[in-house]
């Protein structure tokens, strides 16, 4: 009998298996077995320390099989696992405890004392995970037994807790259920034929869902490998790629290989599959990849809220500069973005998505919910995209304020707020503007109060200790104005024009 969907379907079925699940750089591998008996041991640690299902666990730890383990021991036990982005200062984590309530953190050992006053005011447990597996939360585990009773969830229930920024500057937390976790996973393994022999090359973090939940969730229902890397590299992606048949990745990854001698047609040649996602891979990367090595790229679509939307063919064509079609069970529309009502196909709108993969709200934001998911289930995304005579759907823009540097999301709401705080600054204007490796990079233009000379050093100081180092304006810029339309609003796409070519022109 099912007593935990996303267990069952993901862990249970390879429990015993002595076959590889993570290959690491330094030789090790820990079979499928080996992984969930350390799983297990977490969760019983978790659970005497007296978390109970439903309890959101922080995780703010550097990519390793334990991080990967405490993921698999959250769903055992029932908790909510909520990862976080390292880079976050403690100044952006502390809202993420206090907004999620969680039970608990866990934190490098390194950051452990001076985050524990933090931990207390919240009234949150706190326990230690470094980057080697070592710390308080494995020596907790190790004397817990190998097996877990594992509890009993319903497919509607809460698996994990993804924040994703805010055009307000405030993160939202998108609560994703066992199920769409499930059945999204289900029909990728589908549709990119994952099976028990792949071996996928992952250098991407294990905190968005990109990495987590689209290349982990895929492999584990597969009963596949992974080669664990703890970020991306290039070096070792070369020398692993022979070893490894699938590789997922943001389009810096292909980018950065293509600008690699070394990555050649004989390199990849066995290669199954190539994935890109998370933002746009341009139509021109995608043709020299398929020059370099006789391979199509397979673009899909997707987001925290929704996990993936659509995907280019396994097998028909895969078209630069599209996403590809609504996965199976996805009900996607392109709309009128002021009446809501849809366009006829072929005309440029907001993209809305409906299936068993769109999340179920934000967690305690239900106006914010209200906003952006419909009563009818379909979901705004605030993407801009059209739908060709061919059924490809093209993402041509967003009608959010949103940047998105080498796959991750930057709302500039977020820095422009902090600007305006700066000693001289009248207003500013925080743009992406793009960037030959990160695809777009922040540039923060600052307009200075009347008679004033803001320091730009001392204001990129300031955004330093506030914000993570990937927030980081590149550059300052000072300006006179703004130019606003009729309404007051900043013309942002006529400052995108004017400095296009910032970062693109040496
Ligand atoms: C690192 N830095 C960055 C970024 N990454 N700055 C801006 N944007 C970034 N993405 C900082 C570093 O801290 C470093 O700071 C400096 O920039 C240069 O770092 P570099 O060595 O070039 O960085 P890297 O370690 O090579 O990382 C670049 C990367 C990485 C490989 C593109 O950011 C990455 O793995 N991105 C993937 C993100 C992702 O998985 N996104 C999915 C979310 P300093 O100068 O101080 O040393 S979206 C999602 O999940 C949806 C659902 C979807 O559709 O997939
Ligand atoms: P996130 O909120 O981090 O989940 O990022 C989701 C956003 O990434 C989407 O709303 C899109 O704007 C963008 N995105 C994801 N995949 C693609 C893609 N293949 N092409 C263009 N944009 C993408």
């Amino acid at each position: 009998m099912t007593v935990n969907p996303l267990y069952d379907s993901l862990f249970d079925l390879h429990a015993g298996k002595e076959t590889p699940f993570l290959i690491l750089d330094s030789g090790k591998v820990i079979s499928h077995r080996a992984f969930l008996a350390m799983a297990a041991r977490f969760a019983g640690h978790l659970t005497k320390l007296g978390l109970s299902p439903g309890d959101r666990v922080a995780a703010q730890v550097h990519k390793s099989p334990d991080a990967l383990a405490l993921y698999a021991a959250c769903v055992q036990a029932g908790l909510v696992f909520l990862p976080l982005n390292p880079a976050y200062t403690h100044g952006e984590l502390g809202y993420f405890l206090e907004n999620s309530g969680a039970a608990l953190l866990v934190c490098d050992g390194a950051e452990a004392a001076a985050l524990r006053p933090l931990a207390e005011r919240m009234n949150t447990q706190l326990a230690t995970l470094n980057a080697d597996g070592s710390g308080s939360l494995s020596d907790g585990a190790s004397v817990c037994p190998d097996t877990f009773a594992t509890v009993a969830r319903q497919g509607g229930d809460l698996a994990a807790l993804l924040y994703t920024s805010g055009t307000t500057g405030r993160s939202k937390g998108a609560m994703l259920t066992q199920d769409n976790l499930i059945s999204n996973a289900r029909t990728l393994v589908d549709h990119w034929r994952f099976e028990a022999n792949d071996v996928l090359l992952h250098a991407l973090p294990i905190f968005h869902t990109h990495g987590l939940f689209v290349a982990t969730n895929v492999t584990l229902m597969a009963g596949g490998a992974m080669i664990f890397l703890p970020r991306l590299d290039i070096d070792r992606l070369i020398d692993l790629m022979p070893r490894a048949t699938v590789l997922m990745g943001v389009p810096t990854f292909y980018t950065r290989l293509l600008d690699d001698p070394r990555f050649t047609r004989d390199l990849a040649g066995h290669m199954r599959l190539f994935i890109s996602g998370s933002a746009p891979l341009l139509a021109d990367t995608h043709r020299q990849f398929e020059t370099r090595t006789g391979h199509r790229i397979l673009e899909r679509y997707g987001m925290t809220e929704t996990n993936m939307n659509t995907s280019n063919p396994y097998d028909g064509e895969r078209r630069a500069g599209t996403v590809g079609f609504p996965l199976p069970g996805v009900t996607l529309k392109v709309t009128d973005p002021d009446s809501g009502e849809q366009l006829p196909q072929g005309e440029i709108g907001q993209i809305e998505v409906r299936g068993p993969n769109v999340f179920k709200g934000y967690w305690e934001m239900p106006d914010k919910t209200a906003a952006e998911l419909r009563a009818d289930g379909f979901f705004i995304t605030g993407d801009l995209g059209r739908i060709d005579a061919d059924g490809y759907v093209h993402i041509v823009g967003r009608n959010k304020d949103l940047i998105i540097s080498g796959g991750y999301n930057i709302y500039p709401k977020e820095i422009e707020m902090l600007l305006d705080e700066q000693p001289g600054v009248l207003e500013s204007a925080v743009i992406g503007v793009p960037h030959p490796d990160l695809g777009e990079t922040v540039l923060g233009l600052i307009v200075p109060a009347p008679g004033a000379s803001p320091d730009l050093d001392a204001i990129m100081a300031a955004a330093q200790v506030d914000l993570a180092r990937f927030k980081h304006p590149r550059k300052l810029l000072i300006v006179d104005a703004l130019p606003r339309n009729t309404m007051g609003k900043v013309q942002k796409n006529l400052l995108r024009d004017q400095l296009s070519e910032t970062f693109t022109t040496p």
